[in-house]
């Protein structure tokens, strides 16, 4: 069989552009997909209440002006279906399907130096070869279950929030239990209490929650965004997150308590996660984080009845906007109903799990169901499942095992013909992540361009390059109250993992003017022949 010129490694919203993207130049594509649909991410959560933190005008494509007047978003945050829709509906419209291969996972790409190309294998021990491999395959789709001591032993039914079945789910009459307090837990916990006899929640660490205020689009709100469509796309693209939000340039430290107040009250009437931009130095001066945490902290306990639940929900150790702020639709509300006991595993932690239920130290609890929403290896995980082999047979598992090394969140070292799409080093989890998948897509689009104009086979990172960039991203980071946290960001909730702050933070606007230099400077920091 003939190579193809690139294969694309998962069908969510990165892979689908990219197939799009290098397709439309001519290039002969194969996207490798391991759900039985498409969609990534938005394939796998389907619990409860899955919904995007990101407001649905801005969290889709903008690539085809075409496409953004004929969908149409019925809400201010979208519901996993109505993404996994959209997403069916883009493969369609753009007749993608036939270059995708579904249930397939790619388990390994091995670089052969002499041909320059990739053999990638697939589970089924298929091999096929390409100039270029690209991985699509999600920052946020390596679920993971913590392995809790006597799980095996629990005959109740088990679910992950990422790896949810296809089928409904009836909680009712059961006693379920959820662990896990990110934002899928927040958003599964409300709908299950209502149909659960009993719901434990077992929290390790609490979050910071903004209430979502999600709601319907309206007509206004749908002609505004179209006929401004191309400025608030680019208003997007310069910006510091990918998104709309209006950031204020006043420090919250000088400004007085009423106007301080007034702003924090003007983001929790808004809900949704603006509320991190309402100054200048939350996230970078922690008596500034230490206002909002304490306004955030008085709105719980007004929320919640019982003040040791409250004191419970209200005890997070890390500034806030350090883990990933959660939206939520009625979840501190839901602490106050008769069914539903939070547990705290600071105080009491897991022991272990039983046939019928889970130990903590003080208690046994008996369950029907466990929940996990436990969260991923996150932005590693995803790539590092596959062995991924460069030149002179090195391994990237090896070369990222204290953390990963790449130029611009995009290439490695030693990889060449690889590109990552939202890789660690880049915005990717930072920003609203759409709007990062399209400045990735379109510069790889345009490298394998450049490389074919100027008749070149391979491009690869150089070592330099790579290691200056890996050194400018920490630095950044280590300018915020970012590290702070244990966060997924920084590798921390999986044991072992080395900690290293992943993403870039110097915001999406400045990466993409830098990577836009950088094409414009030949591919500057690139080996290419
Ligand atoms: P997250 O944000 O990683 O949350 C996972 C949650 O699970 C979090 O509360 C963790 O507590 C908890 N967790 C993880 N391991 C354990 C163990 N061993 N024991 C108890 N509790 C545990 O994942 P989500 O799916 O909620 O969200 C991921 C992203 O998806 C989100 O940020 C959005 O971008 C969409 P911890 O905080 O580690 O103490």
């Amino acid at each position: 069989m003939e190579p193809y010129d690139a294969v694309v490694v998962g069908a969510g919203f990165a892979g689908l552009y990219m197939l799009y993207r290098l397709r439309g130049a001519g290039f002969s594509v194969r996207v490798f997909e391991a759900g039985e649909g498409i969609g990534g991410t938005w394939y796998w959560n389907r619990y409860p209440g899955a919904r995007c933190d990101v407001e649905s005008m801005e969290y889709s494509y903008s690539f085809s002006p075409e496409l953004e007047r004929e969908w149409e978003w019925s809400e201010r945050f979208p519901a996993q279906p109505e993404i996994l829709r959209y997403l069916n509906h883009v493969a369609d419209r753009f007749g993608l399907r036939p270059d995708i291969q579904l249930n397939t996972t790619v388990t390994a790409a091995r670089y052969d130096d002499d041909a320059a190309q990739w053999d990638v294998t697939l589970d089924d021990g298929t091999m096929v070869r390409a100039r270029y491999v690209v991985m699509a395959a999600g920052c946020l789709s390596t679920a993971r279950i913590p392995p809790f001591p006597g799980l095996d032993s629990f005959r109740g039914r088990t679910y992950h929030t990422g790896h949810w079945p296809a089928g409904p789910v009836d909680f009712t009459g059961q006693r379920v239990g959820v662990v896990g307090t990110g934002s899928s837990g927040v958003q599964v916990i409300p709908l299950v209490a209502e149909q659960a006899a009993e719901l434990y929640v077992f929290q390790r660490t609490a979050n910071f929650t903004m209430p979502a205020r999600n709601a319907p689009l309206n007509r206004q709100q749908i002609e505004y965004f179209r006929a401004h469509r191309e400025e608030l796309r680019q208003r997007e693209r310069a910006s510091r997150n990918g998104t709309l939000r209006k950031n204020y340039d006043e420090s919250a430290v000088a400004a007085s308590p009423e106007a301080r107040r007034r702003r924090f009250e003007d983001g929790w009437r808004l809900g949704g996660s603006d509320i991190i931009g309402s100054f200048n130095d939350l996230t970078v001066d922690q008596r500034a984080n230490d206002l909002l945490a304490g306004f955030l902290r008085g709105k719980v306990r007004e929320i919640v009845r019982d003040p040791a639940v409250a004191a419970a929900l209200t005890s997070q150790d890390y500034p806030v906007g350090a883990k990933r702020m959660c939206l939520g639709t009625g979840y501190y509300e839901t602490f106050n109903r008769d069914n539903v006991q939070l547990v705290d595993l600071r105080k009491t932690p897991i022991k272990t799990f039983t046939t019928n239920g889970v130990g903590t130290t003080d208690q046994v609890y008996q369950l029907d169901a466990m929940i996990f929403a436990t969260g991923y290896d996150a932005m590693t995980g995803s790539i590092l499942r596959v062995d991924i082999r460069g030149w002179g047979g090195r391994s990237l598992r090896d070369d990222w095992a204290a953390g990963p090394h790449t130029y611009l969140g995009l290439t490695c070292h030693g990889y060449p013909n690889l590109f990552l799409i939202t890789g660690p080093g880049s915005p990717s989890v930072l920003s609203n992540v759409v709007v990062s998948i399209e400045q990735h897509v379109e510069w790889i689009g345009d490298h394998l361009e450049y490389l074919r104009k100027k008749d070149l086979t391979t491009s690869e990172a150089s070592y330099e390059a790579q290691e200056e960039w890996v050194a400018h991203v920490n630095q950044l980071a280590s300018r915020t109250l970012m590290p702070k946290a244990a966060s997924w960001y920084m590798g921390a909730n999986v044991p072992g993992k080395p900690r290293v702050f992943m993403p870039y933070i110097g915001g999406v606007g400045t990466y993409r003017k830098l990577c836009d230099k950088i094409a414009a400077a030949d591919y500057r920091g690139f080996e290419m022949s």
